[in-house]
């Protein structure tokens, strides 16, 4: 009778030590496979990551390169300072020519980093297509000015269409002006577009 119990506890821990050692094969497998996985995902990171690398390098380059033109970079945009002085219809030929164009002031930031040159400056902002419509040079429309005191004049009695930095020491600082009078001009490329 003893051994007939005995060999009943034997068998049934033996039944139970198969399931369990099934139980860890099936989860040796999984596990095996999300490291195969995870394998492969690390070495696309590692590839990616030296691609990133590589175009960051490559960025850095340009940027150096841009620089040494006279470029300058603020806030996602790189800015080129003139050093002569053109009619704003040249100075917007000038910058389109360097794969830019008239800056486009749309912040509060960029009108201040645009007064820091203390010059009379061109800027991409004309009515010249209508009377009064003042337009950036990307085509939308006039929403925040700067206008100086009594700016703008043009209208009825001057021909006053291209704007320009006049009174930078003050915040407002835009005057409307003559376009074929010659400027300082500030082209403005955008980084990301
Ligand atoms: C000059 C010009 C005008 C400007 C007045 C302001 O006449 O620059 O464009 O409006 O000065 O006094
Ligand atoms: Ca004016």
């Amino acid at each position: 009778m003893e051994m007939v119990k005995l060999h009943n506890n034997l068998t049934s821990e033996r039944n139970k030590l198969q399931m369990s050692y099934m139980n860890l094969s099936e989860e040796r497998e999984q596990l095996q496979m999300s490291f195969s996985n995870l394998s492969e995902e690390q070495d696309q990171l590692q590839k990616r990551f030296e691609d990133i690398t590589n175009e960051r390098n490559e960025l850095e380059k340009r940027l150096l390169a841009l620089r040494s033109y006279g470029w300058i970079y603020f806030s996602s945009s790189l800015y080129y300072i003139s050093s002569s002085k053109k009619s704003w219809q040249q100075s917007r030929a000038d910058c389109l020519q360097k794969g830019a164009d008239l800056v486009i002031i749309n912040s509060h930031e960029e009108q201040e980093f645009i007064q820091t040159f203390k010059k009379l400056i061109w800027i991409g902002l004309t009515d010249m297509e209508s009377e009064g419509k003042w337009k950036w040079v990307d085509g939308t429309p006039l929403t925040t000015s700067y206008w100086d005191r009594n700016e703008p004049n043009g209208v009825p009695d001057r021909d006053e269409d291209c704007a320009e930095i006049k009174k930078y020491d003050s915040e407002q600082s835009w005057n409307d002006e003559s376009c074929g009078l010659e400027r300082f001009w500030i082209c403005e490329k955008l980084l990301f577009q």
